[in-house]
């Protein structure tokens, strides 16, 4: 698990993303798309739409601020608020039926997108960055776990 630490380290760099979470969302999802391109059919919003209809979708941009706005309800509880998770695992195991290697896969993304975008995203803090998500994925798997979702 990441520490305290680790947590403060990520989030001393994390106004950007809080200012503007419409912005890095959207570039998150349409580098999800890009990358994993499997990924945008398992979003009944998204999946017929041609990468031109991914520029500047204010439904894409509204869906990526929702991501980073819960990615930093995380980060703000340093790890320990379990029902942040645990929603989340519900609703993407039982609702979206979402596989859970996919959380690895955009946590790659979110990971590249920062340090890319980021002034000043350090090793240091790449090195946090790294292990809050790995926390974040190994919850959520956990959160699988337990409902008994096997993908
Ligand atoms: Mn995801 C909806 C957060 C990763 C596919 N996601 C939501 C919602 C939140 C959210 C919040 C809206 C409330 C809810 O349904 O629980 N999602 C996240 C976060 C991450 C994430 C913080 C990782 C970081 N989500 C993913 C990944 C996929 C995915 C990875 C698929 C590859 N999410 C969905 C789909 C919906 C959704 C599909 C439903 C969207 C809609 O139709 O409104």
């Amino acid at each position: 698990c990441a520490s305290g630490e680790e947590y403060d380290a990520v989030l001393s760099f994390w106004d950007p993303l809080k200012a503007d979470p419409k912005s890095y969302g959207e570039i998150v999802l349409q580098r999800l798309f890009e990358t994993k391109p499997d990924s945008q059919k398992l979003f009944p919003k998204f999946t017929a739409l041609s990468k031109e209809q991914l520029q500047n979708n204010p439904d894409l941009q509204a869906h990526g601020g929702i991501v980073v706005c819960k990615l930093t309800e995380f980060m703000q509880g340093g790890g320990r608020d379990k029902k942040t998770l645990k929603d989340l695992a519900e609703s993407h195991a039982k609702q979206h039926k979402i596989p859970r290697i996919y959380f690895q896969i955009i946590s790659d993304v979110i990971f590249e997108v920062v340090v890319e975008k980021i002034e000043g995203f350090g090793t240091d803090a790449q090195t946090a960055l790294k292990n809050v998500l790995k926390t974040f994925q190994t919850q959520m798997g956990e959160f699988y776990d337990e409902l008994g979702f096997d993908d």
